[in-house]
């Protein structure tokens, strides 16, 4: 289904004048503040966050999976819900896809379709954390750490084939997860597995194009419970510079043990112009990957503003590729992304306030509580009117959930697609 106009903007209209009013109180004490407000709220327009294939099906646990009704069955659908997203939005720009969950049969097809949302296709995912049909080989003890050689080689090729498939459709970039690790003391030698991992990793990297990059995630734990090979952002970061300069860390908000300082994590990661990756979701004890904000959104307000400084001050590191990495049970999937795409613009719009100048004075006065003043005022500031303009001078609705809703998008697809479809995935 595609979002018509017309529908759009009528929806819009019932709010129109309480965002102007709300809007102008803001940007007047804003501008009184010395901040450049359209300025800002361009820069919020163009902050786009890749939307992963996965996501658009209902989630599940290891308990169990309650399918959410209308989910896409194909390819085309998952493309189709990520347009809505963006249609709404205008914060979802790209699509990031899995192999081989979403191989495509028809490029250009597939191509022409992405390209009517106006879609891209961001960093492309490989999967070695599962057995495929027909593989000759089993993961089941490793995929690019694995003792045996010929499972080493499979998964290698597989990472070689989903490179070539991104290419095909314009992605520039490969993400590698692995569950290699071990579950038992002893079940492995750390660091011939470590050996091997780099070695593949090496391997991988030799077979992407010129214009490519390498993004290596890090896990500590899950699904193997005692040892990961890439268990923590030192280790990425250490493999990354082993395979070469267009391979940088990739930093997921779950995947770091309770209280971890991730702000920091990627403070340190940009002035040394490694973190290529971010994948967004919010956890309360692991890697619970769920909605953006739900739990610890000044965390994630923290992490921004070491972002904004980095993207401000690091030009030695790339612009990183965004991505949501979520997935719920509970939720209509397509709302609770419309969820996490407001809050990563809300928490960039705080970090974008951080009264930068007065921070670094304050912080060589050892003033300690105005730094936290800075800090914490922005952070109070209501900023959704920002976030609202940028959506509206793009185009898309003024509030995403409520224009969602009444215009019975879950409805439509349910109508289209039956109830009971499943989106291929986990
Ligand atoms: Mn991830």
């Amino acid at each position: 289904m595609h979002i018509q106009k017309d529908a759009l903007q009528s929806v819009n209209t019932a709010g129109l004048d309480r965002h102007e009013a709300e809007f102008a109180f803001l940007a007047d004490r804003l501008t009184a503040d010395g901040v450049d407000v359209e300025a800002l709220v361009g820069d919020l327009a163009d902050f786009q966050v890749a939307i992963p294939s996965w996501a658009l099906g209902a989630g599940g646990t290891r308990f169990g999976r309650f399918s959410f009704h209308g989910e896409p069955g194909s390819l085309e659908q998952k493309i189709d819900d990520v347009g809505v997203l963006h249609a709404l939005t205008r914060a979802a720009g790209a699509v990031s896809l899995h192999i081989p969950w979403d191989t495509p049969t028809d490029y250009a097809a597939v191509k022409e379709r992405a390209a009517g949302h106006g879609l891209s296709f961001d960093a492309i995912n490989s999967n070695t954390f599962q057995d495929q049909a027909g593989a000759a080989r089993s993961y089941k003890h490793g995929s690019l750490s694995a003792t045996d050689e010929a499972v080493r080689r499979q998964a290698i090729d597989h990472n070689l084939e989903v490179i070539e498939i991104g290419g095909r459709l314009g992605s520039k970039s490969l993400t590698v997860w692995l569950a290699d690790g071990t579950t038992f003391p002893g079940q492995r030698n750390f660091q011939r597995s470590l050996t091997q991992t780099e070695d593949s990793l090496r391997q991988i990297y030799a077979g992407m194009p010129a214009d490519w990059k390498l993004y290596i995630e890090y896990k500590p734990y899950e699904p193997n419970f005692y040892s990961t090979v890439i268990q923590d952002w030192g280790t990425s970061f250490m493999l990354a510079n082993a395979c070469g300069e267009r391979a940088y860390t990739l930093v997921d908000l779950g995947h770091h043990l309770p209280n971890s300082n991730i702000e920091q994590i990627v403070s340190t990661l940009m002035l040394k112009g490694k973190l290529g990756g971010f994948h967004f979701n919010d956890s309360k004890y692991g890697d619970d990957d769920l909605t953006v904000g739900s739990i610890k959104p000044y965390a994630l307000f923290l992490i921004f503003t070491e972002l904004v400084f980095g993207m401000r001050n690091n030009p030695q590191n790339p612009d990183p590729a965004w991505m949501i990495d979520a997935s719920h049970n509970v939720k209509d999937p397509l709302e609770d992304l419309v969820q996490s795409l407001e809050a990563i613009r809300e928490a960039y719009a705080k970090a974008l306030l951080v009264d930068q100048e007065s921070l670094a004075a304050a912080q060589a006065d050892h003033d300690v509580v105005t730094c936290q003043e800075l800090l914490q005022d922005a952070y109070r500031t209501d900023v959704r009117p920002l976030l609202q303009c940028a959506r509206l001078n793009r185009g898309g609705a003024l509030h995403p959930l409520r224009a969602y809703r009444q215009l019975g998008v879950r409805e439509t697809l349910i109508r289209e697609r039956g109830k009971n479809t499943v989106a291929t995935g986990l």
